[in-house]
């Protein structure tokens, strides 16, 4: 048995859990971190010495970093459908799970810190609109992608979708101004329609 250890209100967990819902996969998971603390323990340590959330467990089996175990859980229980056998085809996905990961998740991140984690008398308007300009540059060529093509991962639903979206759906769900990316509201519309987004990722933003 899988047991996936982080809160479900994480991003990063959310594209795990999102992607073992999915597949179908049976798994149980462990709340820790944010308010529940614990990354710190030396258990959890000796797992993930990061101190970060999510881990997998599978046996004796650990691995942390949410993209990689994405991957690996595509791999290993999805390969006709979520990990595609052509190696074109899926450098075309992780190409966009190491953007995702690289350049979207930090501004993600300052944002939650510093806009929807402070008190609204605490914030600074000029990081705000800083990090929610760089954000608005980085989505606009998502923008542009998905005027081409159905979903982030070609024509296919697929990891570079589950990677994503949860970062999205932070960004498209909190009240800021935004300027209309009407792909990739059709993108995210597209989504919403399936079971285990709405079970996973619709969910409370924290
Ligand atoms: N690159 C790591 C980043 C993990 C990360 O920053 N996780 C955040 C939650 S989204 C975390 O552990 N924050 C501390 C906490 O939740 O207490 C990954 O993708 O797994």
């Amino acid at each position: 048995m899988i047991t996936i250890w982080g809160r479900k209100n994480s991003s990063n967990v959310k594209k795990v859990l999102w992607c073992l819902e999915e597949l179908n996969v049976p798994y149980q998971q462990v709340d820790i971190g944010g308010k529940f603390g614990k990354l710190n323990e030396p258990e959890y340590l000796r797992m993930n010495p990061n101190a970060v959330i999510p881990c997998l467990q599978e046996e004796g089996f650990i691995l942390w970093e949410s993209n990689t175990i994405v991957r690996y859980v595509a791999a290993k229980f999805g390969s006709d459908s979520l990990y595609p056998a052509d190696l074109q085809e899926r450098a075309n996905v992780e190409k966009w799970m190491d953007w995702a990961g690289c350049n979207l998740f930090p501004l993600i991140k300052q944002f939650m810190i510093s806009f929807v984690r402070t008190p609204k008398d605490q914030q600074d308007p000029e990081t705000l609109s800083r990090i929610l300009s760089e954000i608005e540059k980085l989505l606009t060529i998502v923008n542009g992608t998905l005027n081409n093509q159905s979903y982030l991962s070609g024509e296919k639903f697929g990891m570079a979708d589950i990677t994503l979206a949860p970062l999205v759906y932070l960004w498209l769900n909190v009240e800021i101004e935004r300027s209309p990316l009407p792909n990739l509201e059709r993108w995210y519309q597209l989504l919403t329609k399936r079971s285990a987004f709405q079970k996973i990722v619709m969910t409370e933003i924290s």
